[in-house]
């Protein structure tokens, strides 16, 4: 798929215009355009590529796919759900619930489906942003990029790959019209997704070779289903599901103690987890392949009860000497064994700091995000807005990502931030806004000052959350309460504007305030 910025396609339907574009409804753009509805700032539209809302939740429909923070906290603080059937919520649950939420807030009409955008441009001139998509072209005041950053599949460079010839899919794009039984299979990757696939799939197939290339620290998963009565509680008294809520939300924020500021501290959770290792993988060799050699939380943190299970079985094998090539029926490790196999999942993450939708995003001089991030990082400010970007907003954008907690509390920040720029854009008539670069600077200064500390930095391991300068572009490193303080309201002075009446931009020279 090519996604570079191209001139405007040959289109014969009108250009539409409207105040604000949305683009992607997952948990972030879903939650705006409610917001944006609520306040009755009706012009606007959300595009998005697949045919329903759920992003992430749509998409990874694996098996074994589940969430790994408790469903009372991971869903809006403005529609909390007491019909969780469980403390950790799978994928099928999650994405109704998202489904019923965009019912119950009535903003589906406000979508346009099966809409792939394939460039956004800004137009300095018109002062407005000029959007190519497969439904045809718009133009739009302002945009909000609800993209997420795990949302483009990274597949492995590996020698023949592409010549193999059986099924072979990616864990975001389970193919479910495959049939693993009884199958020789193998699977490369052991993050996130991986491990809840492995015990999935493992009583079904014939083999199972895992190809590891990093061992993940596992930590135990407390799920449970709730009781009747529980669920009658959190139906009947709301109080309850918020003090579960609330309670949940103090105990994960603990760990940014660790995370971020102490990585010593985070001895403490590596003693739990080798504690596992001892009682789940009994068998000497496996525990050495599968003991990680970094400090634990340098890499996501994950939780499961069955996946070392899963690797002691017999026709399961962890393979760690290295992929050398893929062949048509086979992989081949770098040690030269060649293992035959019938179908090949590869669990390999996303492209997270290097997204090829950055390069469909061009700002006010004509550069895309990937060349403006390629200069300097992927850099921004309080993960909304980027230097040279004007009139655009970013959910998810650079340093908003979490390890411990949940995404949807830093949304929902975030959604307030931009929510009361959109306000503030309409009440100061304001033609443009963006973030001055000297305000974005010094932000990031200081968040690079402070992941310095963090065990994503100093724990010894190499992962998605650097990106090739070495920086963490990714993560939050501080509390999340600090994060919700900081984009509690739009501060327009870190921003450089125009007002509507004038078409020169102007630098505002107050200080910016955090
Ligand atoms: O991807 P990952 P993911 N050859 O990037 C390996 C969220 N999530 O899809 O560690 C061989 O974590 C790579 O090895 P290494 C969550 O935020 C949440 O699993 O780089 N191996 C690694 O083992 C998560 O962090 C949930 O050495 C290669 C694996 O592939 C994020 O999504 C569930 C390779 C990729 O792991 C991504 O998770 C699922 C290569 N060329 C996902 N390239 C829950 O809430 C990569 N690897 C539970």
């Amino acid at each position: 798929m090519s996604r570079k910025v191209t001139d405007k396609a040959v289109d014969s339907r009108p250009t539409r215009h409207h105040k604000t574009i949305i683009i992607g409804s997952g948990f972030a753009g879903l939650g705006l355009a409610i917001r944006l509805s609520q306040q009755g700032r009706d012009d606007y539209l959300v595009l998005e590529r697949g045919s329903d809302v759920g992003g992430t939740w749509r998409d990874n429909t694996y098996p074994g796919a589940a969430c790994d923070v408790p469903s009372h906290l991971y869903s809006y603080s403005f529609a909390l759900n007491p019909n969780w059937s469980r403390s950790f919520s799978r994928q099928g649950e999650i994405q109704q619930y998202i489904q019923a939420v965009a019912d119950k807030y009535q903003v589906r009409d406000k979508h346009l489906f099966d809409c792939d955008v394939t460039s956004a441009r800004w137009n300095d001139t018109a002062a407005h942003w000029e959007i190519e998509s497969s439904k045809g072209s718009f133009t739009a005041d302002t945009v909000v990029s609800a993209i997420g950053a795990l949302c483009e599949p990274a597949l492995p460079d590996i020698k023949g790959i592409n010549d193999f010839q059986g099924e072979i899919f990616h864990s975001a794009r389970w193919n479910h019209d495959a049939d693993l039984a009884g199958k020789r299979v193998a699977i490369i990757g052991t993050g996130a997704s991986a491990i809840q696939i492995v015990p999935a799939i493992a009583d079904k197939v014939a083999s199972l070779d895992v190809y590891q290339r990093t061992a993940p620290w596992l930590l135990p998963r407390l799920d449970r289903p709730y009781t009747t009565p529980e669920k009658l509680a959190f139906k009947y008294l709301p109080g309850v599901q918020r003090l579960s809520r609330a309670a949940i939300y103090a105990a994960r924020e603990t760990q940014v103690v660790g995370l971020a500021k102490f990585p010593a501290l985070m001895q403490a959770f590596e003693l739990i987890a080798r504690a596992k290792l001892r009682y789940e993988v009994p068998d000497p060799e496996l525990r050495a392949k599968v003991t990680p050699d970094f400090r634990i939380g340098c890499k996501r943190m994950l939780i499961s009860n069955n996946y070392y299970p899963a690797l002691g079985r017999d026709h399961v094998d962890v393979i760690t000497d290295g992929i050398a090539e893929v062949r048509a029926n086979s992989i081949v490790a770098k040690d030269g064994t060649e293992r035959e196999i019938d179908a090949l999942v590869v669990a390999t993450g996303f492209h997270v700091t290097d997204s090829p939708t950055y390069d469909t995003i061009a700002g006010r001089d004509g550069r895309t995000l990937s060349e403006v991030f390629d200069e300097i990082g992927q850099q921004g400010y309080k993960g909304s807005a980027v230097a040279n970007f004007p009139n655009m907003f970013f959910l998810l954008g650079p340093n908003v990502g979490l390890g411990h907690t949940s995404m949807v509390f830093m949304i929902e920040s975030q959604i307030n931030y931009i929510a009361d720029a959109l306000a503030t854009i309409d009440k100061q008539n304001l033609r443009t806004v963006e973030v001055r670069r000297d305000v974005q600077d010094d932000f990031n200064k200081d968040l690079q000052q402070k992941l310095s500390k963090s065990v994503w930095i100093n724990g010894g391991c190499a992962s998605w959350y650097l990106d090739k300068h070495g920086n963490n572009t990714t993560l939050w490193p501080d509390f999340t309460f600090e994060f919700r303080r900081l984009t509690k309201t739009f501060d327009v002075a870190a921003y450089a504007t125009t007002p509507v009446s004038d078409t020169s931009r102007t630098e505002t020279k107050v200080g910016a305030s955090q």
